[in-house]
């Protein structure tokens, strides 16, 4: 009975990871869904530093982020994939004002989502009697985490996920099902060593020596998450990015390893990249209308008036 169970779940995770591969994920580890303790510490620690700024949801659900059956009831497994978003395209070179890799193509939450509801009706047909959620960012799931349990790799001291021989420019995402699997081991190490080039790079000091980001200093925190304007007279800066920030992963010495992603997943938002500095700092609403929300951008995480005044503030 036992060999069968133990026979069963080598079939179904076997099964998973393939499909996981033809559906475009890059990465696939499973761990199973235990609470998450050590993790929770360090979260605690870093609300009570106000390192959240003003992302009120990151203070909420805590019970739910460390513990993965109050997600779905039996929970068993948490299957951690990650998908490669390096892009084949740069920014027109001669513009100023940049905005982030993750947005050169369509939302990630959009593409991902699809893909994981995929696998989970593949899981479904496969293995009958199973529950699951899927999870691309929305909900309280540390996610960084369940990758590193997963096997996946290690969380930088730039407070992302590198994988060895790839990097850091990849999404993550998970299905939490209430099913066993085969589990990966955890990627035990931290492959950073004694490299601080993050944390020295980083031109508004978002990242502390323990590997802390705070958000509340962070570029994308600013110009993306902090929902009101930009306060000048509080010496904010966003050294010309005008969506998202880069420069804490280009300089990892990991990201020599990115690839272009090559299955066309994301598209390539061309209007976006090839616009000149005088078109970003005449940008209509009409323009941010046509460019960016009739393209599906994650860049309608502003809103045309927030926008604008990144734009402004990186004008000076
Ligand atoms: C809030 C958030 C942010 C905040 C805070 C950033 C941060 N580093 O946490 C802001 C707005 C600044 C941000 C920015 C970005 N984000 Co963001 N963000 C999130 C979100 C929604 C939650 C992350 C979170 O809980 N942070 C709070 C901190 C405390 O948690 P944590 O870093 O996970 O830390 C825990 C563990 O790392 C662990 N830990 C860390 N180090 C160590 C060391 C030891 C020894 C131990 C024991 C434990 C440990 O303990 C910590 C506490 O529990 C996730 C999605 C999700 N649901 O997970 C995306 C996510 C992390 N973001 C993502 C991306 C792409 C970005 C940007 C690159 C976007 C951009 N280009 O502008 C930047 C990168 C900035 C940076 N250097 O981190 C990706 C990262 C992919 C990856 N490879 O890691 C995620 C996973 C979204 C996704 N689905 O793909 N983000």
């Amino acid at each position: 009975m036992r060999t069968q169970k133990s026979s069963n779940n080598k079939i179904n995770t076997n099964i998973i990871k393939k499909t996981a591969k033809k559906l475009g994920f890059d990465f696939c580890g499973i761990a199973p869904a235990t609470k998450l303790t050590t993790e929770k510490h360090r979260y605690e620690k870093w609300l009570s530093m106000k390192c959240h700024g003003k992302m009120g949801y990151l203070n909420k659900n805590l019970s739910l982020r460390f513990n993965p059956s109050l997600l779905l009831d039996n929970a068993r497994s948490v299957i951690s994939l990650a998908v490669n978003y390096y892009p084949a395209k740069k920014q027109n070179p001669e513009t100023k004002y940049r905005i982030s890799k993750y947005a050169y193509g369509k939302d990630y939450h959009l593409v991902l989502k699809e893909k994981l509801l995929h696998l989970l009706d593949h899981i479904y047909e496969q293995s009958g009697n199973v529950n699951g959620r899927a999870f691309v960012d929305s909900a309280p799931v540390m996610e960084k985490s369940w990758a590193q349990k997963a096997g996946l790799g290690w969380i930088g001291k730039n407070g992302c996920l590198i994988i060895p021989q790839y990097g850091s420019f990849v999404f993550l995402c998970e299905l939490i099902i209430d099913i066993e699997l085969e589990y990966d081991k955890p990627f035990q190490k931290n492959r950073c060593g004694n490299c601080t080039l993050c944390i020295e790079i980083c031109p508004s000091g978002a990242i502390s020596k323990e590997g802390f980001v705070n958000a509340q200093k962070c570029i994308s925190y600013l110009n993306i998450e902090m929902k009101d304007h930009i306060d000048e007279n509080a010496g904010h800066n966003l050294f010309n990015w005008v969506f998202g920030c880069d420069i804490c992963q280009d300089i990892c010495p990991w990201n020599r390893f990115a690839r272009p992603e090559n299955k066309n997943l994301f598209g390539i938002n061309k209007k976006i990249l090839d616009l000149t500095n005088k078109q970003w700092e005449n940008l209509s609403k009409e323009k941010y209308i046509s460019y960016i929300k009739n393209t599906n951008s994650v860049m309608t995480r502003i809103k045309y008036e927030k926008l604008k005044n990144n734009i402004q503030i990186c004008r000076k």
